[in-house]
């Protein structure tokens, strides 16, 4: 497609059709179209790293969504322009869902200082975390200066999300002692501000004890960064109480971490991670891909599986099948 130059143009005029169509490209599979999502991505790289990156995670039904759409609506009121994007590596939602988001961002939705990407296709979990790495590039490019990433679905989703944001903002429902043990704990160490939603209604004494139970428990941790122990406070999404204070809170966070370095470090660190990921499945995917790897794969795997071969043994001839035949 000769349009590419014409694409990248429209998206950093801030074209919001245009980013939504790069986004797209950057989903496909067709292999003329993963060369052109990398001639995007190399073209705009020199003018993305401008946003904050902010990781929304948490339970389904916490108010993930909810938050999103009236933080974001505070943002706006602060002059930022916000972009959305939600991760679903277990791609257990379809359309349906994905429609709901829009209706419980709908404001959010139609303002033209906002973009809001639901996730679509499914894909390995590598990705999606590529897609999503990518898609933040864009919006950056693009003008935003905030990106959202609300994760879906439990476990993996928070891990992988943390490792392409600034900060992770955990959601949480109002909740007794009980269910906050059944909360992963590991999901709450990812976290650099907490915020118990709910607050409002006959839930506001159940939050503000959450809260204090929140608070408690998290002193006891050792803070992820230096300098900064996460903040836990209860709000309420859904009337709009204590949204505010989680812009000041970001940007307190923001300022601590660039006066420490750990701002510019944290990225440098997530970037070559990333270089390692597109590695290990480059690597994994010409591996399995590899006619005489893949006529053997089955039967290696089968010895092994019966006890007859050791891993280590089956893995080193399979590697050796496969580098034998590397045409570079
Ligand atoms: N009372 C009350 N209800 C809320 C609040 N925030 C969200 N809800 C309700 O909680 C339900 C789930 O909200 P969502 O925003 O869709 O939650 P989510 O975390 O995005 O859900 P998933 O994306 O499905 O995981 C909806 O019925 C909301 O109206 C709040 O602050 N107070
Ligand atoms: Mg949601």
């Amino acid at each position: 497609m000769s349009a590419l130059p014409a694409l990248i143009a429209a998206i950093r005029n801030g074209d919001r059709r245009a980013l939504a169509r790069a986004i797209t490209l950057l989903e496909s599979t067709r292999p003329d179209h993963r060369a052109e999502a990398e001639t995007l991505i190399e073209a705009l790289q020199p003018f993305a790293g401008g946003s904050v990156r902010i990781g929304v995670s948490g339970p389904p039904g916490a108010g993930k969504s909810t938050f999103i759409e009236a933080f974001g609506q505070a943002g706006l009121e602060r002059g930022r322009r916000i972009a959305v994007l939600a991760v679903d590596p277990g791609s257990k939602r379809q359309g349906g869902a994905i429609l709901g988001d829009k209706t419980r961002m709908a404001r959010l939705t139609r303002s033209p200082a906002a973009f809001i990407r639901p996730s679509s296709a499914a894909g390995s979990e590598g990705g999606v975390a590529r897609r999503t790495r990518e898609a933040i590039f864009l919006c950056e490019a693009a003008g935003f200066d905030a990106v959202l990433v609300e994760t879906v679905g439990a476990g993996q989703s928070e891990t992988a999300v943390a490792e392409m944001v600034d900060m992770v903002i955990l959601v949480i429902p109002p909740a007794g002692g009980d269910e906050l043990q059944g909360l992963k704990r590991g999901i709450v160490e990812l976290s650099d501000l907490v915020l118990i939603n709910k607050a409002d209604g006959e839930l506001l004494p159940l939050a503000r004890r959450a809260e204090a139970e929140y608070k408690s428990a998290l002193s006891l941790l050792r803070p992820r960064s230096a300098g900064w122990h996460a903040p836990v406070r209860a709000v309420s999404a859904l009337e709009g109480t204590g949204i505010a204070e989680v812009w000041e809170d970001v940007e307190r966070f923001r300022a601590a971490r660039q006066a420490s370095g750990l701002w510019v470090r944290h990225r440098a660190e997530q970037a070559r991670s990333a270089l390692w990921s597109e590695i290990d499945e480059t690597l994994i995917r010409q591996f399995r891909d590899a006619p005489r790897v893949a006529r053997r794969l089955g039967d290696v795997e089968a010895e092994v599986v019966q006890g007859k071969k050791s891993p280590r043994a089956a893995a080193r001839a399979l590697i050796a099948l496969f580098l034998g035949e590397s045409p570079d």
